[in-house]
């Protein structure tokens, strides 16, 4: 196959602290909100926990309903699976040499916030930031580019409960503070940096740390998160002139159903709220659209006397995305048509084969979306995320044959060369997610596997940990080793547990 992927295409996987870290308590880390989030699985929903005012035990399925002045609480005997994930803290050294065997180019993480600066507060605990020296260190041993993501889905628990998460504005200046402590430790050795994940599903009380879930609150929240994010794009530049400071958002495309004309405004809005958050990273500016809306529903920001043109300076380098399905707009669904989707419910499409958890595969819709990103937008698009999620089993040799991963990926790939070939997208890279086994967000089980490395770690949390290779794990190295000209399925020699 011809080359198309450019020459220093960052080929790669991606982790987040929360769901792969683990150590939640070790070297001076303090909690994060994850750390209150119990584990779950497909048909079990997963509980924030905390102590009310009263001091009284409480779960709350739905983040809103933790009650004012309760505080998150980790609770005996319950199953955390933050607390220990899948052990990078204690494998950081042999997950990392495995990225390296597969040939990464680059590695997408998270800092855990609460290990830089615990409790989110204006102080620095150096044995957090040595433990992340020693992987930005072990990772450029081999060449391995280290993508950071400044914020992933949890934030200090001291934050959450005391100033109501990203609704007070006290917690911009905690960030920023985290922010110039890492760019100043790591200036020398990261050029690429992402600041909030998935910025358009920020919600609730893990990821924003907030309890009210009027849309007054949610969209003060995230007028905070955006001045944030801009401040953390001027600050970064200060420092380091080369670094790369893009944006990240889950990118679920919206199409239409037929024709029906209430579909496409209906099609045209869901496709709204997600733009809107590239609309104000990269034009730096709250859409004309969105301000109607405030105004319609008497949602009134307070602003900042700065806030504005901040938010105008902070534009970014790059847009990241992630992508793992596409939805459907039709106004005559009911309940029966909808499915589980990304953190959200979507209209099922009846064209597409779906997941083990009821995702729709689309490979075509990646370029779809990232032609369609990238005419409105013209910057460099980074497809940090997407991969299948599915259950995997080890076979009497000790092996996984995920040829159904390899199959998702593979067509995937095809997409995006696609994109660059045909659509003359400037796409800069590809990492996985889960590229090694981990923490499901959505569902809170490890059960549901991404990865191109298992981890011997069940939904309840037994097992040893023990790493080894799938199927798809060689299929991985091959691709990258030909960038991405060679995405045939070779007799590949399974390799076992080891
Ligand atoms: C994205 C998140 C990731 C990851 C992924 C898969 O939305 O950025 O953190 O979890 O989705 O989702 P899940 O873990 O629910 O399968």
């Amino acid at each position: 196959m011809k080359q198309v992927f450019p020459k220093d295409f960052l080929w790669g996987g991606a982790t987040a602290a929360n769901q792969y870290e683990g150590g939640y308590n070790l070297g001076g880390k303090t909690l994060s909100t994850a750390d209150v989030y119990t584990g779950g699985n497909k048909s079990t929903p997963r509980y924030v926990t905390f102590k009310d005012a009263q001091g009284k035990i409480g779960y709350a399925t739905r983040l809103e309903d933790i009650p004012e002045g309760a505080t998150g609480y980790v609770v005996e005997n319950q199953y955390y699976p933050s607390h220990i994930a899948t052990d990078f803290y204690h494998h950081w050294k042999e997950d990392i040499r495995l990225f390296a065997e597969m040939g990464f180019k680059a590695y997408r993480f998270s800092l855990n916030w609460t290990r830089i600066c615990p409790d989110g507060k204006l102080e620095v605990n150096q044995e957090g930031l040595d433990f992340y020296h020693q992987v930005i260190d072990e990772l450029i041993k081999y060449q391995i580019e280290p993508v950071i993501t400044l914020n992933h889905f949890d934030m200090p628990l001291y934050l959450a409960d005391t100033y109501n998460g990203w609704a007070g504005r006290e917690t911009i200046e905690s960030f920023l503070f985290f922010c110039e402590t890492v760019y100043h430790a790591f200036k020398h050795k990261v050029k690429y940096w992402m600041t909030f994940n998935e910025i358009n599903i920020l919600n609730g009380y893990p990821k924003l740390g907030i309890r009210f879930h009027d849309e007054q609150t949610v969209m003060q929240a995230k007028h905070h998160v955006f001045v944030a994010s801009a401040q953390a794009v001027i600050l970064g530049r200060r420092i380091n002139p080369e670094f790369k400071i893009g944006m990240m958002v889950c990118y679920l495309l919206n199409y239409l159903l037929n024709s029906r004309p209430e579909n496409v405004l209906a099609s045209l809005q869901f496709n709204r709220e997600m733009e809107f958050y590239m609309d104000v990273q990269v034009h730096g500016e709250y859409p004309h659209y969105k301000m109607k809306e405030f105004e319609r529903k008497k949602i009134k920001i307070d602003m900042a006397p700065d806030d504005l043109s901040i938010i105008k300076q902070g534009t970014v380098d790059y847009i990241g995305l992630s992508y793992y399905m596409t939805s459907v707009s039709d106004v005559d669904s009911t309940e029966l048509d909808r499915v589980v989707g990304n953190q959200m419910t979507v209209t099922k499409n009846p064209f597409l084969k779906t997941s083990d958890w009821d995702w729709a595969v689309d490979p075509l819709g990646l370029r779809i979306g990232l032609s369609k990103i990238y005419d409105r937008y013209r910057l460099p698009l980074f497809v940090v995320e997407n991969g299948l999620g599915a259950y995997d089993t080890v076979n009497q040799e000790g092996q996984i044959n995920d040829d159904y991963r390899i199959d998702y990926l593979k067509e995937h790939i095809e997409a995006m060369r696609d994109a660059i070939a045909l659509d003359g997208v400037d796409l800069m890279g590809y990492t996985p997610w889960g590229c090694i086994d981990l923490v499901s967000t959505g569902t809170g089980e490890v059960e549901k596997r991404y990865g191109f490395i298992h981890v011997c770690l069940d939904n309840e949390g037994n097992g040893d940990m023990r790493r080894s290779k799938k199927k798809s794990f060689e299929w991985y190295q091959q691709v990258i080793q030909s960038n991405g000209t060679n995405l045939r399925v070779k007799s590949i020699i399974l390799c076992k547990s080891f």
